[in-house]
């Protein structure tokens, strides 16, 4: 699990018209612009080479590029997201990733992805079905996996209040482990795993992201930290309070590739 590449879009004037759930109140501006260059800092700090796109007048969630591809260590896809006000967040996307990834599959309707609904441990991929990610683009995004030559699996996470995404809830640290909320189904597909159970007043940092060597989490989460930090890891806390108004964690803010 080594990335030596990392595609981010920055955020808006029009991040405030974004899709919220959240009920936390409109980001202050100033704030997101500067929590998201500390974020490019931390995957610098990690060694990972940026590319930054300018943020689109047209799509005020277009910051949370995690959501439009899935990026695999044999190949990318592009998803088609759920929000139909997401949907024309792929172009751009796919302009930047198509020199990399010559051959870039996409989720095709009625199947619609999230990519923050697919978690990735070593080659096992999860796949959750949520609001926005329904069972054919779930189906379409297994296919292509397995023309890669991974293994996917669903977990069912639509009855599940205050998971947004699979990922919402879910991240693999690396070496067999994963953090996770409660309510995340502890479906079959994750009995191999050792679950580091992140509490309930903590549950914003269980979209945590391993970088290499290092961990990124939500800063303000002192228990989850402390979990982190006790398994040997090296924790960057970064400032997310601008984009967790948006319902956006820290992994939709980047892809990443090595
Ligand atoms: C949305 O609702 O689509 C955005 N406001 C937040 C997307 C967060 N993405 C992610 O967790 N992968």
């Amino acid at each position: 699990m080594r990335f030596t590449h990392a595609l981010l879009r920055l955020p808006g004037e029009n991040l405030a018209n974004g899709l919220s759930e959240a009920g936390e109140g409109a980001p202050d501006l100033d704030r997101a612009f500067e929590q998201h260059h500390r974020y490019c800092e931390a995957l610098d700090a990690c060694g990972v080479a940026l590319t930054v796109l300018p943020a689109d007048p047209r799509h005020p969630d277009g910051c949370f590029v995690e959501d439009t591809a899935v990026v695999t260590d044999r190949g990318a896809i592009l998803t088609n997201p759920g929000a139909p006000s997401r949907r024309g967040e792929t172009g751009v996307i796919a302009a930047a990733l198509k020199g990399l990834f010559p051959s870039l599959p996409r989720i095709q309707d009625p199947g619609t992805l999230d990519a923050g609904d697919v978690c990735e441990a070593d080659g096992h991929f999860l796949i959750g079905l949520s609001a926005r990610t329904n069972a054919e683009g779930a189906r379409q995004l297994s296919a292509l996996l397995a023309e890669l030559g991974y293994r996917a699996d669903v977990i069912d996470i639509r009855g599940v209040r205050g998971l947004l995404h699979l990922k919402t809830g879910l991240s693999y640290l690396g070496e067999g482990r994963m953090l996770a909320t409660r309510d995340v189904p502890r479906a079959p597909a994750l009995a191999a795993y050792e679950i580091v159970t992140v509490p309930e007043a903590e549950r914003y940092a269980a979209n945590a992201l391993r970088v290499n060597d290092r961990v990124l989490i939500a800063d303000g989460y002192p228990a989850t930290r402390a979990a982190v930090e006790s398994l040997g890891f090296d924790v960057i806390a970064l400032d997310m309070s601008e984009f967790r108004k948006l319902d956006g964690g820290l992994s939709c803010l980047s892809l990443r590739w090595q």
